[in-house]
């Protein structure tokens, strides 16, 4: 199986372009995963207290689970899918639903390259490149149309989380990098670039 990673600041296009690499290898051959599936679980805190955590902060990760997930996955086994409220700020009791390995497994977040066991297990890690501004504008529409936040939310949210945190950790995975994304998760060259590039290494198999 080849293990990818996308690193990048919260509203770079990771998801954009997991989901590009998708469509174009095929889900029957590649799978997603969402390292935001795998925040601590918090339901025993109240909304108001759960609202006040740090969520750009490395150690809100389950980072153990995702690395037994992924070996687990690897070495051929399924996983349960894990999912996240982002509105209530808590996992999600969705009914439980396997995940089973395919040849080509996606993992995308915001610190998807903090964990030294995980970066070391992946074929390719791609940082996507993108000008905080722009980052910004996205998750305003994004928080505010999918994640039921408002202005104020958004801005107190950046101003004391997004923006420290990554000026404090993720910029510096841009040094982790093989291949650093410029235009964000729509850069349709870079998604055919990185198709042909996979699909060479699967067939050299
Ligand atoms: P992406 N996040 C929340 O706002 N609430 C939660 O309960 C969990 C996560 C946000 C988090 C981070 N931060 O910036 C973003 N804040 O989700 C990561 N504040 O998700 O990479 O999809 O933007
Ligand atoms: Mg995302």
């Amino acid at each position: 199986m080849l293990f990818i990673g996308i690193c990048g600041a919260s509203g770079s296009g990771k998801s954009t372009l997991a989901d590009a690499l998708r469509e174009r290898l095929g889900d029957e051959r590649c799978q997603v995963l969402q390292q935001d599936a795998y925040y601590r679980d918090h339901s025993h805190l109240t909304f108001e207290q759960r609202v006040k955590l740090n969520y750009d902060e490395p150690g809100i990760f389950d980072h153990d689970l995702l690395l037994e997930d992924i070996q687990q996955l690897m070495r051929g086994g399924g996983i349960t899918r894990k999912a996240y409220n982002f509105s209530e700020h808590r996992r999600d009791d969705k009914p439980d639903e396997i995940i089973l390995p395919k040849d080509v497994l996606i993992l995308e977040g915001i610190h998807c390259f903090h964990d030294k066991r995980l970066t070391d297990l992946m074929f390719l890690k791609l940082y996507m490149q993108v000008e905080p501004d722009i980052c910004l504008l996205r998750r305003m529409e994004r928080d505010i149309v999918e994640r039921g936040r408002d202005v104020e939310g958004v801005r107190e949210q950046y101003l004391n989380s997004v923006k420290p945190m990554f000026d404090r950790y993720i910029r510096n995975y841009i040094q982790d990098a093989d291949v650093i994304v410029a235009n964000g998760g729509k850069n349709a060259r870079i998604v055919d670039i990185l198709t042909g590039y996979v699909q060479d290494e699967l067939s050299s198999k």
